[in-house]
């Protein structure tokens, strides 16, 4: 067995909401206050990672972080038992009780970008959390999203790294921003990290570049890449414009293949110049872009075609495009597959799930996963009980039946119940994950 791209997928959390925190994102935005299915949520995201370990891919899921995060109200000022806390904050912030129970670690793209061994110059496994600067809600993520990490990457094989420094000018979203190619995922590849803006520069874009330049420079230095196999593409401003909070709305690539709108990039032929050259010797790249005339950009982000696992499945000749139903749903975007498929391109088939409870909050089947790719030894190394097998998947779903509300609101943040409810889960999940019974907070301070 060679190595395998193994997908990560982020547990949904029980306290899943629409909070409106993200501004930029159009599906956040829009989806403010609506009433949210935990519940179904989990579920939706379970059946979607069950789906592809069932087709023979190699299956992960991340856990979801502790929320709400009364460690960040204390450093805030609220002060008493953390009832007491809840109920103050409801009372004076309830905008920042918002954010510490947003669920937003489910989106596993942005939790670290990670390198395979066959790109380090010390042949280990690198992985750096993203720091999430941008958003309030998300730049709590990045501290606890090493120690998970660690957890379930221990070991010699592994390089788990702190988050870059929580700061602008290394505003850094994690693998929502890099892509990979390479032809073979054993074999060295080319790393291209997508940045919306330089730190020196004054930003004036109507929504925030939530990458920087110098962020990326920086994981390819902390992950010791070889410089000749690296490649920095500055973000289409129109696609930031329209929404693409992140390059993954716009673009998703595996092995040789690069599926991008033709907007994704502020200067596109200089970027496809870039990745060919830097893939000298190794593979000639592969481009698959769509059309502003074909599939409007609006219509890309609405629907979110890019935000799709693209994915080589065990015995098939083309790739998968996993590809959320939003997509068979908008007329320019089904017809765009439909003329795809029935081509002779990479890309042979379209697999639409359903993913509702994320996309409402702008997230796709792509941001739900983490890609890891794991040579065999390394994925014996890897903490089994987070691979998902049959067994695991059953007892998922019946922790969810058993935890989760089947309906949340905004104003449901501030009934302290909902903190008690999250931390019996939680805690009952460490023990499902093998996560140590010490894994969260609340468990350390008990
Ligand atoms: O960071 N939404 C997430 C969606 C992340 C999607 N990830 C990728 N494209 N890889 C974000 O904007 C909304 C939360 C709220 O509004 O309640 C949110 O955080």
């Amino acid at each position: 067995m060679t190595a395998v791209e193994a997908n990560f997928d982020g547990i949904i959390g029980p306290t899943h909401n629409y909070g409106g925190l993200s501004f930029g994102n159009m599906a956040s935005d829009r989806n403010r206050g609506a009433v949210s299915a935990p519940r179904a949520a989990v579920l939706e995201g379970l059946k979607k990672a069950k789906q592809l370990a069932e087709a023979g891919l190699v299956q992960g899921v991340l856990p979801p972080q502790e929320r709400p995060d009364t460690g960040f109200l204390r450093r805030a000022g609220f002060a008493g038992t953390d009832v007491q806390i809840i109920e103050a904050a409801a009372k004076s912030a309830p905008g920042l009780l918002r954010n510490v129970y947003s669920a937003s670690p489910m989106w596993a793209a942005n939790a670290a970008t990670v390198s395979p061994s066959a790109d380090t110059s010390d042949g280990r496994l690198h992985l750096t959390p993203a720091n999430l600067v941008t958003t309030l809600h998300r730049s709590i993520e990045g501290p606890a999203t090493q120690h998970a990490l660690s957890r379930i990457f221990a070991g010699d094989r592994f390089a788990v790294h702190p988050p870059l420094p929580p700061q602008s000018t290394f505003a850094d979203e994690g693998a929502a921003n890099h892509v990979r190619l390479c032809a073979d995922h054993g074999g060295p590849g080319v790393e291209i990290f997508v940045y919306g803006r330089e730190a020196s520069e004054n930003w004036t874009g109507q929504f925030p570049a939530r990458q920087s330049r110098e962020a990326c420079e920086a994981v390819a230095r902390v992950h010791g890449l070889d410089p000749e196999r690296c490649v920095f593409i500055r973000q289409g401003q129109a696609a930031i414009d329209a929404g693409a909070f992140h390059n993954d709305v716009v673009c998703v690539g595996t092995l040789k293949t690069l599926f991008f709108h033709e907007l994704a990039f502020e200067d596109k032929a200089g970027a496809m110049a870039a990745i060919r050259a830097a893939a000298e010797g190794l593979f000639d790249p592969v481009f698959v872009e769509v059309p502003e005339n074909e599939v409007p950009i609006g219509d890309a982000i609405s629907s979110y075609l890019f935000n799709s696992q693209l994915l080589a499945m065990p015995g098939a000749d083309r790739l998968m495009l996993n590809a959320p139903m939003e997509t068979q749903e908008t007329a320019s975007t089904q017809s765009y597959c439909t003329r795809m498929t029935t081509g002779n391109g990479p890309i042979g088939t379209v697999n639409y799930v359903d993913v509702r409870q994320s996309m409402r909050n702008g997230g796709g089947p792509a941001c739900l996963r983490l890609r890891v790719v794991l040579t065999p030894d390394e994925l014996s190394a890897v903490n089994s009980s987070c691979l998902l097998t049959d067994n695991i998947y059953a007892s998922l779903c019946g922790w969810a039946e058993q935890h989760y509300r089947e309906a949340l609101s905004v104003d449901d943040l501030a009934d302290p119940a909902l903190m008690q409810e999250s931390r019996q889960a939680l805690d009952a999940l460490t023990g499902l994950l093998n996560l140590g019974p010490d894994f969260y907070p609340f468990q350390r301070r008990q």
